[in-house]
């Protein structure tokens, strides 16, 4: 079985029910998540040895998290206990017209103090097959920009693939912060989920031309990206249409080898939870790159995955390859028994 490590928060999610607003609610369902965790969550429900990398504190929260994911089967042989606190964020559950929305309450966890002293990264990185990392990780904390570009270099070191989220969290840096950082980390990076908006707003490439399709733009976009970062092999991404509030689609993409795949068109109704989506879509393409899945079957997969997460209630992706690829074949919206 190959091994995968991601590292990232893991936090506690407190979601509100539908209909009720966070301010107002008495009522709070919880959940464990986090951008890289719940990667880690579907690569092992996909049949890997994952690793994760975390710090939490050694109250009954942080036994929460380590039971979490080893319910999944996530190995939590690197998951370090101590500081005060885990982060918590709380989702309003959106409804029709009205958007979800997230508050985060995670200044000073356990996480944001962990330092790259803490980690021994030639242990980690001993006979793992790939590294998935986040932007969410180096916007926490200064000394966790710094864990991200070791980890990337020590990845890189070992010859493990590496591969890069965008995830750019508004609320927790700015556009100019996040793109000084992310040019000393993609230069590790053979793998980059990166959108247009990112392309535009984080990695500083010119606007393309209104009258190219969205497909067109894209691989401009990509192009540009590859002539600075020769190193990425592989770009995806989703068009959010699904994070839009009139609108239910999700289609994806992977850019490999100078050509744009481009998924079918998955019309989700309803939606039941969108948090996790494009984690789940990440770990499809992770999971085809793996296997050598031809880039058309790939981002079927990805696509299919994230589709199937925007059907279950949490962050975490809890689909097999089975039912995934079943869910292809029917082409119904319904997993086959
Ligand atoms: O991608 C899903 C994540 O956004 C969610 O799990 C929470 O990690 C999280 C974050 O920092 O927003």
């Amino acid at each position: 079985m190959k091994k995968i490590v991601t590292l990232g928060e893991i936090m506690l999610r407190l979601s509100t029910h539908i209909g009720e607003r966070l301010s107002q609610t008495n009522h709070l369902t919880m959940h464990y998540g986090g951008g890289e965790a719940n990667v880690g969550v579907s690569l092992s429900h996909f049949g890997y040895d994952v690793y994760f990398v975390s710090k939490v504190p050694g109250n009954p929260l942080g036994l929460g998290v380590k039971r979490h994911l080893q319910s999944h089967g996530v190995h939590v042989d690197y998951l370090l206990t101590s500081g005060d606190r885990l982060g918590t964020y709380y989702l309003e559950a959106g409804i029709g017209e009205r958007s979800a929305k997230v508050t985060y309450d995670r200044k000073y966890s356990s996480f944001s103090e962990l330092r790259a002293a803490e980690l021994d990264f030639d242990e980690i990185f001993q006979g793992a097959s790939l590294f998935h990392l986040s932007g969410i990780t180096p916007a926490l904390s200064a000394c966790l920009k710094e864990v991200a570009l070791v980890a990337l270099q020590k990845a890189k070191e070992h010859g493990v693939m590496t591969s890069f989220d965008c995830n750019y969290r508004a609320s927790l840096w700015s556009h100019k912060e996040a793109s000084e950082v992310f040019q000393t980390l993609l230069p590790y990076v053979d793998i980059c989920f990166c959108g247009e908006l990112d392309a535009i707003y984080l990695l500083g490439i010119e606007q393309a031309a209104d009258t190219l399709t969205r497909e067109e733009k894209l691989i401009v976009y990509y192009e540009k990206i590859k002539e600075m970062y020769p190193n990425i092999q592989y770009m995806s991404s989703t068009f959010r249409d699904v994070y839009s509030a009139s609108s239910n689609t999700l289609q994806g993409t992977l850019y490999a080898d100078g050509t744009l795949y481009v998924s079918k068109k998955h019309e989700i109704q309803p939606i039941v939870d969108r948090v996790g989506g494009g984690d789940a879509f990440a770990a499809g393409i992770l999971y085809g790159l793996l296997e050598t899945l031809s880039p058309q079957t790939t981002i079927s997969f990805a696509t299919a995955a994230s589709a199937l997460k925007h059907t279950v209630h949490g962050d975490c992706n809890v689909f097999t390859v089975e039912e995934i690829f079943q869910f292809i074949e029917n082409g119904s919206g319904k997993i086959a028994r």
